[in-house]
């Protein structure tokens, strides 16, 4: 059986999950449903970030110990991922003994190698990032990224010969041009390389809160190398066995382009150090924006997930993240633009279909759904709208796929009006027309409900048990999402309306 793995960041824990990380986790679900329809082993990784001067100051400003402060917030984070319905197969913390230990192996590998050496170093640091900046780097001596100022540091540090694989990454790149999607990431992610490396330092010795270093106690591991690893330590200890064999290298990390770097050239030059594969692809995906700017725990400019599931539903939360941004680039988002898709797509496209549908098939065929007389108009459609989920999905455009699938239910809903079921229904002579337009309306909504399943899980398999389906396993193969797969004869059933109108 073909296997996936699909990994999200690891979230920082030094404040509370933001619709940011729900966006992310969503993007890596919508993923792991989809390979699951296809009948693929899938692997669906997500988890937290826990060590680091961050988690370790807002314990300090808590006044409880870093472990106290990561076991608290880990829960918000646990929760977020519940409630977004995230389909994930563990859930990793760094914290995790297992994964530290397999850290300190990893890194002790790369020592006993000569990959990783004494020196002092001084240089600009921010601590929010966790990474060092030149000066040429910074905004008016400030984070580009957090618009704080870095501080200067000193120490002795472990450095890992980052510049020994420069080359090595470069040829790789070269040689997978799809190793970084998009396009203009790639670019971005080679122009890294092209640049020249330095080699980086990987411990810190002022940081009590981390995994120590195994040959020097004194210092703990670099936090985005201990970080980076989660990817592969969670396969040695997430299962009963050892998953590697079977998940390794990843099909996707899957990121914002705030952390490209992280992935795109520490990690691919640590694995290629330990002589193991790089992963398959990294996505990066852009920022949702609010009032134009990045939303950062830092700026304090969030918008709270939780409330708006809350108040919307999952589902509409999972559908306005891909419907509203196109997946790879920035977009911004706003309540308003939520509850106007909320309105014209979920609660009249969608919705409203359905709740028609169901009627008209109870009120004049006695909530049996009908057999076709023949061929549909419909099924080119439907075959289309196959191909296009295919291409779209295989390239990660997970708003493209969900633009083609709503070009179908706004077909479905232009079928019922030039139709006119109600009219058929006046005339006996012909109800063999009524059927075939009530089978083609079914049979149209349970492969919108096939195709939707990865986007909108609960809706979906709310729109098969309507429709008579369990919205089992097999209701939600991809294969058996080609036109006549609805057996007539079923019975349709009743239900709340899927999507209440706002007003
Ligand atoms: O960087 N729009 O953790 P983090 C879209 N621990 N996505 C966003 C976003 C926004 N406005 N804000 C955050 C870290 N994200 C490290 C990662 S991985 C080995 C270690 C998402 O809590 C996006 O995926 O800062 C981004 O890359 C990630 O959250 C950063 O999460």
């Amino acid at each position: 059986m073909k296997s996936f793995y699909v990994t999200t960041p690891i979230y920082y824990v030094n404040d509370v999950p933001h619709i940011g990380h729900a966006y992310t986790t969503i993007a890596a679900d919508v993923l792991a449903r989809y390979h699951r329809q296809l009948g693929e082993e899938v692997f669906f990784l997500t988890g937290t970030d826990e060590h680091g001067s961050p988690a370790a100051r807002a314990a300090e400003r808590r006044g409880v110990t870093p472990q106290e402060h990561v076991d608290e917030m880990v829960v918000k984070f646990q929760e977020l991922v519940r409630q977004v319905d995230a389909s994930n197969d563990f859930f990793i913390r760094t914290t995790d003994a297992e994964h530290c230990r397999r850290v300190q192996e990893f890194i002790q590998r790369l020592y006993d190698q000569g990959d990783i050496y004494l020196k002092s170093y001084r240089g600009l640091y921010c601590s929010s990032c966790e990474a060092f900046y030149q000066e040429k780097d910074l905004d008016d001596g400030k984070c580009p990224d957090h618009g704080t100022e870095p501080e200067l540091v000193e120490e002795e540090n472990y450095f890992f010969r980052l510049s020994r694989y420069a080359d090595r990454l470069e040829r790789h790149y070269r040689e997978h041009p799809d190793f970084v999607l998009q396009q203009s990431r790639y670019n971005e992610a080679l122009s890294f390389i092209g640049g020249g490396l330095e080699d980086i330092s990987i411990s810190r010795a002022t940081l009590k809160w981390g995994v120590p270093v195994p040959w020097d106690p004194e210092q703990v591991v670099y936090v985005w190398v201990d970080a980076l690893l989660n990817y592969i330590t969670a396969l040695g200890y997430a299962g009963e066995e050892d998953l590697t064999g079977r998940f390794w290298p990843a099909d996707y990390h899957l990121m914002g382009k705030d952390i490209l770097k992280f992935h795109a050239v520490i990690w691919p030059a640590m694995l290629l150090a330990a002589g193991m594969e790089l992963p398959r692809h990294l996505f990066v995906h852009g920022y949702l924006l609010m009032g134009g700017r990045k939303m950062s725990k830092t700026r304090g400019n969030v918008l709270d997930p939780f409330a708006v599931m809350e108040k919307y539903g999952v589902d509409a939360f999972r559908f306005y993240c891909f419907r509203e941004v196109t997946f790879g680039q920035d977009g911004v988002v706003s309540l308003n633009g939520f509850e106007t898709r909320y309105n014209s797509e979920l609660a009249n496209e969608l919705g409203n279909l359905l709740s028609r549908v169901v009627a008209m098939i109870r009120k004049y065929r006695e909530g049996v759904i009908p057999a076709p007389g023949g061929d549909s108009s419909l099924a080119g459609a439907a075959a289309e709208l196959s191909r296009v989920v295919e291409e779209k999905m295989s390239v990660v455009d997970l708003s493209g796929c969900l633009e083609a699938i709503w070009g179908f239910v706004r077909s479905l809903n232009r079928h019922v009006e030039a139709s006119a079921p109600w009219k058929l229904a006046r005339e006996e002579e012909r109800a063999g027309e009524l059927d075939q337009v009530l089978y083609e309306l079914a049979e149209g909504l349970r492969i919108c409900a096939v195709y939707l399943h990865p986007f909108i899980p609960r809706t979906s398999v709310e729109i098969l048990r309507r429709l008579g389906l369990e919205g089992q396993d097999g209701d939600l193969s991809i294969d058996g999402a080609a036109w006549g797969g609805l057996a007539p004869g079923g019975s349709v059933s009743d239900g709340d309306v899927l999507f209440a109108k706002l007003d």
